[in-house]
């Protein structure tokens, strides 16, 4: 495939040496640098060779046991799906609905493609974004692969991306978790806080999604009176925190053999993860995250649910406005990045604890 670039770094994820074959892995990490639908900060092109390159900063030791992650995870690097920018002698320049659309429907079904290759394998797949459409071609191997009804898609996002289309893109950013409901997923959403619009709130009100939605609550508590159509309150996070009683109302909701991570980065507070396309205050904690993954992938291994996969989205470097690739050296802050990795970092640990 020819826009199939190696990672600018070398190695794999977490370990800059050595990149073991895919026949011997556990998981595989494929980057996919796409940014054409973004609404506001464009950027997130540079979001995998950026998780990449600050993953091989991350102290992999593993708590406790001092043994590096990859002494006993295999993690594959696949490579970077590489797609043209908007942009022309560092200008940015619209371009032609047609265009956009060609280009999108190309990206989704190159990620289908490769995603498929690694599912297929049964190898727990590992997506770097780019904007949060990417996915799509994820979502759509999935399908392909197991029987949607089976799998819960958990969403982390500050938006429920359940848009028809947006700006006349069914692959939109906008519509990701609208294409995975006409798959059939089953979904839960977190962190959820900006506008719902009327066709969102319809789809919500229509397949009944209004106690799977947990949401951030942007306003103070007293103002919360009068009750949401859309949003229930038990389900509220509040300052972005999972108490234990949510965590294991949330558990209670997966009853699927299969679940899958999509996380939009904008569902945590940017305090934490600053670089991103629309950043939101009052989102998700990220050390209260972090123990709500530890303890949902404790309870799915008691409850036999197979996680396949996750992917880390709209990673949007803070870098100098004529930065021409990902450099640390040219990034005002390489904090997103950094906190993306380790929060993929993690998950991979925790999934492959049992061999500590
Ligand atoms: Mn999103």
């Amino acid at each position: 495939m020819k826009n199939l670039k190696p990672f600018q770094v070398p190695g794999t994820f977490l370990d800059n040496t050595n990149n073991p074959p895919i026949t011997v892995a556990d998981a595989c990490v494929l980057g996919i640098a796409f940014d054409a639908t973004a609404s506001y900060n464009k950027g997130a092109w540079f979001g995998p060779n950026a998780i990449m390159a600050a993953s091989h900063q991350i102290e992999y030791e593993v708590p406790v046991f001092g043994v590096p992650l990859t002494d006993k995870v295999k993690i594959h690097s696949v490579g970077v799906l590489e797609y043209p920018r908007q942009l022309k002698e560092d200008f940015w320049i619209e371009w032609a609905d047609a265009q956009m659309e060609r280009l999108c429907k190309k990206m989704v079904s190159d990620v289908e493609e490769v995603s498929n290759r690694i599912l297929k394998q049964k190898k727990l797949l590992v997506g770097f974004g780019g904007e949060h459409s990417t996915a799509n071609g994820i979502f759509r191997a999935l399908a392909k692969n197991y029987n949607p009804k089976e799998v819960t898609i958990l969403h982390l996002d500050a938006h429920l991306d359940m848009r028809e289309e947006l700006d006349g893109s069914e692959y939109s950013h906008g519509s990701v978790i609208k294409r995975a409901l006409d798959l059939g997923f089953q979904t839960i959403h977190l962190g959820i806080r900006d506008h719902i619009s009327a066709e969102e709130a319809e789809t919500i009100q229509s397949m009944n999604l209004s106690d799977r939605i947990f949401p951030c609550p942007t306003m103070p508590k007293t103002y919360y009176k009068k009750k949401s159509a859309i949003f229930k309150s038990p389900n509220f996070l509040w300052n972005g925190i999972f108490s234990p009683t949510i965590t294991k109302n949330i558990v209670k909701k997966i009853r699927t053999p299969f679940a899958y991570f999509s996380i939009d980065v904008d569902a945590f507070d940017p305090a934490h993860f600053p670089g991103t396309g629309t950043p939101l205050p009052f989102g998700l904690d990220f050390s209260s995250t972090q123990d709500f993954f530890y303890a949902l992938l404790v309870e799915f291994k008691k409850n036999d649910t197979v996680l396949l996969g996750f992917d880390i989205q709209e990673v949007s470097p803070q870098l100098e406005k004529n930065a021409k690739q990902y450099n640390a050296l040219q990034t005002m802050s390489t904090q997103t990045e950094m906190n993306a990795a380790l929060l993929a970092y993690k998950i991979l640990l925790w999934q492959f604890l049992d061999r500590f």
